[in-house]
């Protein structure tokens, strides 16, 4: 007799290996075995801690560069510190055997340092730096975070800052249209590690809803999602895909 557990992972091993159109879209909490804090939740999230509007917004960072500086050299240097997990790689894994759209909105590159070649990044590169004009249009890689920034680094017209999407801001336009065309399209359509409270990210499963796409969510938590999809599996992505890849 088949475990739950394991009629769980085959029943979910066979949905992905028969979608015609996967989209999957993750969050921070695809990161959380890797040791990185999720935004919300448990007392270690980040804004449990911060107020968001003062560290992820351009308001916060004009009234105080160096304290958003301050946060973002922090989180990578938790970032450089951490490894993929099994999530990560058995995304990368699935996307050479199926059609997978893979959404984040995860700024840490996880997924691409665990071999998943198409990432559509909705919120930026945590590990990249951009001028704060937005018509300079200078960008560079963030090299030196193993020390807080003694000063905010600059370009000739205005601060550097990290290359996000902050609240307020607009995503980029190839982004969402991108990931509104997957998620039309989808049959399949996985919410792994989000709480799903962001828009317009937080959307994208409506518009697969619209369309007829089963909803699956992996998550240890109920979210805002949790009551529209069909299918729940309460358990760590990372455990998930363990059990998938073994
Ligand atoms: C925009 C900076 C146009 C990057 C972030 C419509 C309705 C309502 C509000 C709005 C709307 N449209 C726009 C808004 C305003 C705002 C918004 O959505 N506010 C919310 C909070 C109400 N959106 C915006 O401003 C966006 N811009 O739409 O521009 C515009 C402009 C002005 C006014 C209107 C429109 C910009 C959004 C991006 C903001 N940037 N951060 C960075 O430094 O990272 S937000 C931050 O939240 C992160 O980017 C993060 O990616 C994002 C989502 O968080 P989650 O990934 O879901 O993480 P969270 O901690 O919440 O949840 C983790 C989950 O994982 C939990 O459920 C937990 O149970 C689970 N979990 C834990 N461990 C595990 C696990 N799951 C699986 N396995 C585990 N092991």
């Amino acid at each position: 007799m088949l475990k739950t557990q394991e009629k769980m992972l085959m029943n979910l091993y066979d949905t992905f290996m028969t979608a015609k159109r996967l989209v999957v879209m993750t969050g921070a909490g695809v990161s959380a075995e890797s040791g990185i804090a999720t935004f919300r939740g448990d007392q270690d999230s980040y804004w449990s801690r911060f107020d968001p509007y003062q560290l992820a917004s351009a308001e916060g960072f004009i009234e105080a560069p160096q304290r958003v500086w301050d946060w973002y050299q922090w989180r990578r240097s938790q970032v450089g510190a951490a490894q993929p997990n099994a999530a990560h790689y058995g995304l990368a894994e699935l996307a050479q055997s199926v059609p997978l759209f893979l959404i984040t909105q995860n700024v840490d590159g996880l997924h691409h340092r665990a071999g998943s070649q198409q990432v559509c990044e909705l919120h930026g590169r945590l590990m990249m730096n951009r001028c704060f004009n937005p018509s300079c249009g200078y960008r560079e890689d963030a090299i030196d975070f193993s020390a807080p920034l003694i000063t905010c680094p600059r370009c000739q017209s205005a601060y550097l800052r990290p290359d996000v999407v902050w609240f307020g801001e607009s995503l980029s336009a190839s982004s969402i249209q991108q990931s509104e065309a997957a998620t039309t399209e989808c049959d399949v359509f996985v919410s792994i590690g989000t709480s799903a409270q962001v828009y317009p990210a937080a959307g994208f499963a409506q518009i697969a809803a619209a369309s007829g796409a089963q909803l699956i969510e992996i998550n240890p938590e109920a979210t805002a999602l949790t009551s529209q999809v069909d299918w729940v599996i309460a358990e760590p992505a990372g455990k998930v895909f363990e059990g998938l890849r073994s």
